[in-house]
Parts: structure tokens; C-alpha cells; sequence
């Protein structure tokens, strides 16, 4: 149902690392279709459907949702989006959340990893939380979605290093500085 030549990078790094901030520059640089699956999940709790509610209080604990929810809602974006190529932000969060997308959608032509300490995450998410009104902006949740982070999305950053697929930018420096070397790498695979 995908189209022959569909490409998806992967966008990763912890919870307040700026993935959806570097997401948005590379959509207006390079048009990219950009699927936030967070985006996807929290458009999914507004609806207040009954598996919106069950997403809202796995997010609230800050753990996974079960792969077959997000990856039927990437699957259903991509498709109705008529796109051909995809940055997938934060999503594979868990091995075998990767290993069932690419038997069941696609490989992943590149993972850009945004590596960030702890407590700068911290202070970001801590600091958005004041005015995003997201529920897992809080001390206690952040703390769970680091604890998640660590044991669950790591090795999926670890397993696409070990196919060679890995480019880990800094996400220390401000947003301008960052997407310099999101550029880089970006058009490095034009070729
Ligand atoms: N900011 C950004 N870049 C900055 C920089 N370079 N310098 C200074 N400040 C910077 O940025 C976060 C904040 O930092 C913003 O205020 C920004 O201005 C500032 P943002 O770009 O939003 O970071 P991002 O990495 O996108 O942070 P986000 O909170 O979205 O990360 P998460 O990975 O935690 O959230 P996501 O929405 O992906 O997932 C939420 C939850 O959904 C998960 O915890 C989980 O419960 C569930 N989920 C799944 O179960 N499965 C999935 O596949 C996906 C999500
Ligand atoms: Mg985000």
C-alpha cells in the first residue's frame, strides 16, 4: 500500500533532546513529511475515544503504548499523506517497536540520534511544562520517561549503530547550531 521508493529517517533522542524542534526546520528546508508519533498518540487523547483514554494514562506514567497503536497510526499518516518521504520523531522507542516496523512497513534509510545530557533535558522539559500543557511535563513523569529512555530506547539507538546507520548529533547548543549539523548530515545522503 506504501509506494515503491517510500524513505523514512528515524528521529531520536531522549524526551526535551529537540527532536520536534529540529523536526520543524528540516520540514521547511528539505519538505520532508514530518510524523511525530507523540503528535499522533496526543491528537488521538483529544478525541477521547476509548483507546485515547488508555494512551493518556500509559503517556501519564511515562511509559510505551503498545507498537500495534503507533505503528497503525504511522502506517494510516504516511499512507494518507500521499508522501514518499518520512521523518519519523520518536519512533522506534523499543527494539522490537523497530524490528516490527521494518518487517511490517520499511528500513529506516538513516537515524539521526540527538544526544543530550539528563538534566539539560530536564530543565527543557521542566521549563516547556509551564505553558505546554502537556500531563508528562511534570518532575514526577519526566523522571519515568528518563527511566524509560534509558532501558527501553538506548539499544534501539545501539542496534541501528551496529548497522551502521547511527548519526549522533549534539543537542547541546542552541536550535541554529544544532540544524548545522543536521544540514550536514542531510546533505551528505543527497547524493
Ligand atoms: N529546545 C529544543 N531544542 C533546544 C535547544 N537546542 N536549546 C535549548 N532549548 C531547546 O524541545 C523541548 C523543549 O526544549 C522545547 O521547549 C524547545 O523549545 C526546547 P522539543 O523539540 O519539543 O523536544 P522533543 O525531543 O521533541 O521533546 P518531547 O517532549 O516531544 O519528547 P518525548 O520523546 O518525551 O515525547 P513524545 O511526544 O515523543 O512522546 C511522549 C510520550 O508518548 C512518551 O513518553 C510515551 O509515553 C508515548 N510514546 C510511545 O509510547 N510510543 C511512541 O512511539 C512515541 C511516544
Ligand atoms: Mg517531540
Amino acid at each position: 500500500e506504501l509506494p515503491p521508493g517510500t524513505e523514512v529517517l528515524f528521529v531520536l533522542g531522549g524526551p526535551g533532546s529537540g527532536k520536534g524542534t529540529q523536526c520543524d526546520r528540516i520540514v521547511a528546508k528539505y519538505g520532508l513529511k514530518h510524523l511525530s508519533a507523540g503528535d499522533l498518540l496526543r491528537d488521538e487523547v483529544k478525541s477521547k475515544s476509548a483507546l485515547g483514554l488508555e494512551l493518556e494514562s500509559i503517556m501519564k506514567e511515562g511509559k510505551l503504548v503498545p507498537q500495534e497503536t503507533t505503528i497503525a497510526l504511522l502506517r494510516k499518516a504516511m499512507i494518507g499523506s500521499g508522501c514518499q518521504r518520512f521523518l519519523v520523531d520518536g519512533f522506534p522507542r523499543a527494539l522490537d517497536q523497530a524490528k516490527t516496523f521494518e518487517r511490517t512497513v520499511c528500513l529506516p534509510r538513516l537515524v539521526l540520534f540527538f544526544d543530550c545530557p539528563l538534566e539539560t533535558m530536564e530543565e527543557r522539559l521542566l521549563s516547556r511544562g509551564k505553558t505546554s500543557g502537556r500531563s508528562d511535563d511534570n518532575a514526577e513523569t519526566i523522571k519515568k520517561r528518563f527511566k524509560t529512555f534509558q532501558e527501553q530506547s538506548i539499544p534501539v539507538v545501539d542496534y541501528y549503530e551496529e548497522r551502521g546507520k547511527v548519526k549522533k548529533i549534539s543537542a547541546v547548543p542552541p536550535p541554529e547550531e544544532v540544524f548545522l549539523e543536521v544540514q550536514q548530515v542531510l546533505e551528505g545522503l543527497q547524493a
